[in-house]
């Protein structure tokens, strides 16, 4: 049966990861432009590599630099766009996932007018995208909010910030609505949890002994915002669709021993809680109780569960990379790392030199998992593999390894399609090699385009397609029936 005749076949990329031009045209400075590559740590080691303090920050406010701050430069997609639209393009894209980067629209978040020239840039680009029969879906905050909101607010604590990011997602619905029919509120809405600051701009040292009540309040304040601004998007745009947007962190019982089938049951839920709002509209009871009984909670305001329950999303779209496993006693195993997240490691499974599970099937599993759940459209906006791409002594790059990985996953995503799945595009990450969201490194890389820039920012910057370049335009030449061998 195959994928849909209309499915949606292209890449992902974050405007942080990407863009670069950190200080262009008006732009405030974001999170991520806080965000240092540190060599010297495991790369396995998320928290430590994404963890910023209060004196990083005022480190990060007085340099220029952009060899130690990768993000501030990344592979400089905000002037060679067209270059790499047209390579997209030369793929058979039909859909690219980008993000707008709030702090081009509102340099510190809360100014009484959205600055022009942010406005104008992604005008251009979508309009560049239109040219070549490509459809943007975008993310309105993918690790990329105004720094300015973390120092005065110390981020999504503070209520304030449903308003303000309510107002960024007004300004953009209303100037593409003619542009843009897809948007996502927030990448990987339960990663706040993982890594507060790039997520939400809080600041644990802020927080002190109530750290968890702050994150809980600032899950609170993201989901309400989201929900007001689907709201938004289905008055403001056109037969716009909005959805949200996960980290499928899929867990397994290490053994099935029931107590560790009841830790792997605990943690999907505790993943899943964040889909269970946006896509049903409350909060899943079970959550509810288990923080009632831990005596700890959000406090909603009074109209907050009614804008939840009339605001659900449209689809679903998630990042899947990988699986783990979890067990009762999880010290008696050997962990391994996932995308910003720790777990036990699967026996079965081979793991990636970041340390990440490799589980085709887990691909599946999660997708008719989470149509089964929510029973509404699919869209897959996340799917790769990171890894230390070499060209060879002709300049070439031959990613066998990522088009082995590549084709098992869209093979699984074939077969939850045909048995039933409602899924209606795939973005993998990434279509051209960026800087790591966790790591800040350039040499991971997940493109089916090779950038000649290294960690520390040295390089032609010229765009080199690897073996997987052609492999994934069979794919989508053929809307998936040919998923070619490596
Ligand atoms: C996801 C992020 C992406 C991307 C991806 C790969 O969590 O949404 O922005 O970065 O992870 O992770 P990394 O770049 O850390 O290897």
């Amino acid at each position: 049966m195959g994928f849909r005749k209309d499915f949606l076949w292209g890449g992902a990329l974050a405007a942080n990861q990407a863009e670069g031009g950190w200080q262009a045209d008006g732009k405030g400075m974001s999170v991520a432009d806080v965000a240092m590559y540190k060599p010297s740590l495991d790369v396995r080691d998320y928290r430590a590599n994404v963890h910023v303090s209060e004196e990083d920050i005022r480190a990060a406010r007085k340099s220029r630099d952009d060899r130690w701050y990768p993000k501030r430069r990344g592979i400089d997609f905000y002037h060679r766009y067209p270059e790499d639209l047209d390579l997209f393009a030369g793929m058979g894209f039909s859909v690219l996932r980008v993000s707008i980067a709030w702090t081009r629209i509102f340099p510190d978040g809360e100014e009484k007018a959205p600055n022009e020239a942010g406005l104008a840039f992604y005008d251009h680009l979508f309009d560049a995208m239109k040219e070549r029969g490509i459809e943007p879906l975008v993310t309105l905050s993918h690790y990329e909010m105004p720094l300015a909101l973390c120092e005065k607010y110390n981020g999504w604590v503070d209520r304030r910030l449903v308003d303000l990011f309510v107002r960024f997602s007004v300004v953009c619905f209303e100037r593409y609505k003619n542009k843009v029919k897809y948007w996502l509120g927030f990448n990987e809405i339960d990663s706040l949890f993982r890594h507060p600051f790039i997520s939400a701009g809080i600041l644990p040292e802020r927080c002190g002994t109530h750290l968890r009540a702050d994150l809980m309040q600032a899950m609170h304040h993201q989901l309400v915002a989201s929900a007001i601004a689907a709201g938004e998007c289905h008055k403001r745009v056109p037969g716009g669709k909005f959805g949200c947007m996960l980290t499928r962190l899929t867990t397994y019982p290490m053994t099935c021993a029931p107590e560790d089938m009841e830790a792997a049951a605990q943690a999907n839920r505790e993943n899943l809680l964040f889909t269970d709002v946006l896509m049903k509209g409350a909060y899943p009871p079970l959550m509810l109780r288990k923080w009632e009984r831990e005596g700890i909670c959000f406090h909603p305001l009074g109209d907050d569960y009614r804008i939840l329950s009339e605001n659900t999303a449209d689809f679903l779209s998630f990042s899947y990379y990988m699986s783990l496993c979890t067990a009762a006693h999880p010290e008696k195993y050997e962990s391994t790392a996932g995308n910003t997240v720790m777990g036990l490691k699967n026996p079965y499974l081979p793991i990636s030199e970041w340390g990440w599970p490799i589980d085709p099937l887990g691909f599946k599993l999660s997708l008719l998992e989470l149509y089964e759940r929510y029973e509404k459209p699919l869209f897959v906006a996340e799917n790769g593999i990171g890894a230390r791409d070499v060209p060879d002594a002709e300049g070439k790059i031959h990613d066998t390894y990522r088009i082995r990985y590549l084709r098992a996953h869209l093979l699984a995503m074939c077969e939850a399609a045909d048995e039933g799945a409602d899924i209606f595009g795939y973005t993998s990450w990434a279509p051209i090699d960026m800087v790591s969201a966790s790591t800040s490194q350039m040499s991971k890389r997940y493109g089916y385009i090779y950038v000649d820039l290294d960690d520390m920012g040295e390089g032609s910057g010229r765009r080199i397609v690897k073996d997987s370049y052609d492999w994934y335009r069979r794919v989508i030449e053929s809307n998936g029936e040919v998923i070619p061998e490596a």
